[in-house]
């Protein structure tokens, strides 16, 4: 498939929106945000939820509240986060899985993460695929550090393949405590794909001012893009993010300048396991 995947992740955990008022906190403001992005080519939104105090919140009511809301409002492909915030418990991330959405996320280890530490121990690892294969919902690999492709294909090797089939790994790169956003580190991380089942597909996110490096070397390298407020919050130089949507409509822009145009969702689920 010659297109491009483009997947938004709109909110995140970290940002606040008293910092950041373009935030879409409200569970209004979210599928507003998911209709527009799918109009300018997004097939696929990673969601974190945010409660009435705009704070990150794994509560399953809100949970299944966002699935169900972007379902009927959006063809989106949903995609619940599994990393949640730093100070999540794990038992409510596996919880995640349960509020049956589309795809969630799997990040393959620990890692630094600023001053924090997103925690991924390997028992954990187990249980959360092990409870999106038993649940039906398509994992996408998150990779913040060229070891965690080690992990990954040893999880599949002892654990078997996801639901769906298909293996798709999202490098999100230039995190304080992970990989740098380079065209060097994607090019690795690319490179030891070949460790994964045949067919694996990828997409790149480059945090904060990595963003435009990670994008031009993934569309250049064949891989896919992973745009939004929760890794991009400065367009430019002195330039804050006005929306999710500029952000997609940038990412769509240099998709078509590639010759790779935005994979519709029907394309999107095909690539990556998700039954229609
Ligand atoms: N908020 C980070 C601690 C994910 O969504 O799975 C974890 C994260 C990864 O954003
Ligand atoms: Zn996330």
């Amino acid at each position: 498939m010659s297109g491009t995947l483009i997947t938004v992740a709109p909110t995140g955990a970290e940002s606040a929106k008293a910092d950041v008022p373009a935030l879409p906190v409200t569970l209004e403001e979210l599928v507003a945000t998911g209709r527009e992005c799918q109009a300018l080519g997004a097939s696929v939104i990673h969601v974190h939820v945010r409660d009435e105090r705009a704070l990150p919140t794994l509560d399953q009511g809100r949970l299944r509240e966002t699935v169900a809301a972007l379902r009927s409002e959006t063809g989106l492909i949903v995609q619940l986060s599994s990393g949640g915030a730093v100070t999540d418990p794990e038992e409510a991330r596996l919880a995640v899985v349960g509020a049956g959405p589309d795809m969630a996320s799997c990040t393959m280890g620990t890692v630094n993460f600023g001053d924090d530490v997103f925690m991924n121990r390997w028992e954990f690892i187990v249980a959360l695929h092990a409870r999106m294969q038993d649940a039906g919902v398509v994992p996408e690999y998150e990779i913040f550090d060229l070891g965690q492709l080690a992990t990954l294909a040893r999880l599949l090797d002892r654990h078997g393949l996801p639901f769906g089939g298909r293996v798709h790994v999202d490098f999100v790169m230039g995190v304080p405590g992970g990989m740098p956003g380079t065209t060097e580190a994607l090019v690795a991380c690319k490179s030891a794909l070949r460790d994964l089942p045949v067919g694996a597909t990828f997409s790149a996110t480059g945090v904060g001012r990595s963003t435009l490096p990670v994008l031009l070397a993934s569309l250049s390298a064949g891989g896919h893009l992973r745009v939004g407020m929760e890794d991009t919050t400065s367009y430019a130089r002195g330039r804050k993010v006005e929306s999710n949507m500029q952000l997609v409509a940038r990412a769509v822009g240099f998709a078509r300048l590639a010759e790779r145009p935005p994979l519709s969702p029907a394309d999107a689920r095909v690539l990556l396991g998700v039954p229609p």
